[in-house]
């Protein structure tokens, strides 16, 4: 039988735009989906820019202007991977149009912003969806997995850190993650916004948080041309940073238990090192993003002579997501977790269900987030308000 068709919008063609662009490539060639997402339209501002992805990442057709996509009868899908500070208008008015909708993280600039989103999304019935892509990565769900049977017990800590070191380099130029005004924040949007979604993902609600953010370099060269590897080209004048190189925080869960954040971008050595630990009364699991194919697993309930850390490789038939892919130990990347999740919301539209991560998980991320900053400044405790 033919497969329902559904035609996709991607607004945004750099690095998340690529990352995308190759899940709608890739989703149907290892899941078996009820839709067939068909890559119709790509959009950017810059002509030759996106006229060039298209041809490079395989969409049907290009356009400079995301109203007249968003607006078009035959779109299902509108998929926003621009910078933050545009998140909410074009996400906003796709949803108003009708049209389903998956956002890139951080959702919004803000919590006013996110409700904003949530409240036009529910009114218009549309399926919602944001890209928090590491959830996908089987080894994070397989700690899920774990934690839902009970095989740490009750959580005790979330240890988490985000380290990359991408920004030492002062001449390294102020590209959008860098200005407030288009990033909303720098490392803890970024970077903590991750951790942030596991810990909810893995532990539950954050009830309150104590924070600490501090920028390094306060000035930086002004940016000449931006490259799609989160770096550009340096001009010869100056401009201020505005954004946090570093954000810090402690925080308690709705469940009991307290957990410990960090994210920065100064971090020589670390290039994309996502760490966390979680430890229970019934043992601990560990991940770490470098290695993301492995889960480290202590089981307390072992006879003693043989305990100790194992590390289970997420690779198997009955580990989540994985069965769609390789053999065992035929291990997948970074790029999986696009699909993956892509194929979460793909079967949530065809269902009519919600999809998850949601806008109401972005809504409380951003709340985390907003919570975190306004504790940073005033050097004390702060509740969430989502
Ligand atoms: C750069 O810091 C970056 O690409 C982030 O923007 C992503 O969200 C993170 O997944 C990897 O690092």
């Amino acid at each position: 039988m033919a497969k329902r068709k559904l035609n996709v919008a991607l607004i945004g063609y750099s690095f998340m735009g690529k990352a995308h662009s190759n899940a709608y490539r890739q989703v149907a060639r290892y899941f078996d989906l009820d839709v067939e997402p068909v890559m119709k339209v790509i959009c950017g501002r810059t002509e030759s820019k996106v006229q060039a992805m298209r041809d490079k990442y395989g969409w049907e057709e290009y356009a400079t202007d995301y109203r007249d996509v968003i607006n078009r009868p035959d779109i299902d899908l509108v998929d926003v991977t621009v910078a933050n500070n545009q998140h909410a208008a074009i996400a906003t008015a796709a949803a108003e149009a009708g049209k389903h909708v998956l956002c890139e993280k951080p959702l919004a600039m803000n919590v006013a912003e996110a409700k904003g989103m949530l409240a036009a999304a529910e009114k218009a019935g549309i399926v919602h969806a944001i890209c928090h892509n590491y959830r996908k990565a089987p080894a994070i769900a397989l700690a899920k997995q774990l934690i839902d049977e009970g095989r740490i017990g009750h959580v005790y800590h979330f240890r988490g850190v985000y380290l990359q070191d991408w920004i030492l380099d002062p001449s390294f130029p102020i590209v959008w993650r860098l200005d407030k005004s288009v990033a909303g924040s720098g490392s803890h949007g970024d970077l903590a916004a991750h951790l942030i979604d596991a810990a909810r993902y893995l532990v539950g609600e954050i009830t309150g948080v104590c924070g600490m953010m501090d920028t390094f370099i306060k000035q930086r060269p002004l940016l000449a041309d931006f490259d799609d590897r989160l770096g550009g080209k340096a001009s010869d004048q100056m401009g201020e940073v505005t954004v946090d190189d570093s954000s810090i925080f402690m925080a308690r869960f709705a469940q009991g238990g307290v957990g410990t954040f960090e994210a920065s971008r100064f971090c020589a050595g670390r290039k994309n090192y996502q760490r966390f630990e979680i430890n229970g009364s019934n043992g601990s699991l560990a991940f770490d993003l470098e290695r993301m194919n492995e889960l480290e697993f202590f089981d307390r309930t072992d006879p003693a002579h043989a305990q100790g850390f194992r590390t289970i490789t997420a690779t198997d038939g009955c580990h989540p997501y994985a069965g769609n892919y390789w053999p065992a130990a035929h291990i997948i990347g970074y790029e999986h977790t696009f699909i993956n999740l892509l194929a979460d919301l793909l079967k949530a539209i065809a269902e009519g269900k919600a999809a998850t991560p949601n806008w109401v998980d972005g809504v409380k991320n951003q709340a985390v987030l907003e919570a975190v900053e306004k504790s940073s400044a005033a050097r004390g405790w702060v509740t969430p308000e989502a």
